[in-house]
């Protein structure tokens, strides 16, 4: 059977609409969901243009058999039924990226999907509009790699790819540190401001301030048992830097309190009290915003 050479995207959320228009142009593609038909993707670029572009939409059953790779663009929770689905349609060595938060569905689908399996760590901000809208807010930077920091080719290859058509990707071999380190901002922000119902920049007041640090302490402790390598400037620092460049934010799990989705708290906080059992560390603020965090 040969190859055909598009890329499917699975998942139409913000994530997959971003990648399925700055694709339009330059990489054959497929954006699988619910929805099918002809309506053009309308995406509002970063600099305010609005752009229409013509974009495949199929269900998984009308896919080709052998694409080229599969982007999995929906949230961590979904990734297991996902890959269900795909083992039952296409060739068992297809190419997947996982583009989820956490640290829950990579390490599974890595060890569970036959064919090549990179993650990605992006700070791409994006949200959905209407049916048929996405808006590229911010313009981030992506990484790309395996786990264990096999297939360095075909993470170079797709990451050029992503380059070219707008979204600036890097292959690497240390996506590992980086999802945790993501893993790390999200479990400081995520939760208080889904619970609180505020924007990132809120988490500055006093009224919130403590218990942000005292998480980030307990995520500090747990990444030097997993041995991931602090960043440069220390955690504290590094957390507090983020809230302060993203204060007007309303995070991701904030807005899927808001639009009543599923969060993804296990994804995230998950890993952690996972790791905190494994070494046998009491890590009570982040078990405690693990009960208050919506699911
Ligand atoms: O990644 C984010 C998210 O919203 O999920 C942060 C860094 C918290 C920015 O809002």
């Amino acid at each position: 059977m040969t190859t055909d050479p598009r890329w499917l995207i699975l998942g139409a959320g913000a994530l997959g609409r971003l990648l399925a228009a700055r694709l339009a142009e330059r990489q054959p593609s497929i954006l699988i969901g619910r929805r099918t038909g002809s309506n053009p993707l309308i995406m509002t670029t970063p600099e305010g243009e609005v752009r229409r572009h013509a974009v495949v939409r199929l269900t998984l059953a009308e896919a080709p058999r052998r694409p080229a790779l599969i982007h999995v663009t929906t949230k961590s929770h979904a990734v297991d039924a996902a890959l269900d689905q795909l083992a039952a349609r296409v060739a068992a060595d297809t190419p997947v990226v996982l583009w989820q938060n956490g640290f829950q569905a990579q390490p599974r689908a890595t060890r569970r999907w036959a064919g090549p399996v990179l993650c990605a760590v992006t700070s791409e901000g994006a949200y959905t509009h209407g049916e048929d809208g996405v808006v590229h807010a911010g313009h981030g930077l992506t990484h790309l790699g395996h786990l264990e920091g096999r297939y360095p080719e075909l993470a170079t290859r797709t990451s050029a790819t992503l380059t070219a058509a707008g979204l600036e990707t890097r292959a690497c071999d240390d996506i590992r540190r980086r999802l945790w380190h993501k893993l790390a901002v999200n479990a400081a922000i995520n939760p208080l401001v889904a619970i609180h119902r505020i924007r990132n920049g809120e988490l500055r007041a006093p009224a919130y301030r403590p218990r942000v640090e005292a998480i980030v302490a307990e995520v500090a402790t747990l990444m030097a048992a997993e041995q991931i390598e602090p960043p440069e400037t220390g955690w504290q620092a590094h957390v507090w830097g983020v809230i302060e460049g993203t204060a007007n934010n309303r995070a991701s799990m904030l807005q899927d309190v808001l639009a009543g989705r599923r969060t993804e708290r296990d994804a995230i906080l998950g890993p952690l009290l996972e790791a905190a059992r494994r070494h046998g560390l009491s890590v009570p603020a982040l078990e405690r915003l693990r009960d208050d965090t919506p699911q």
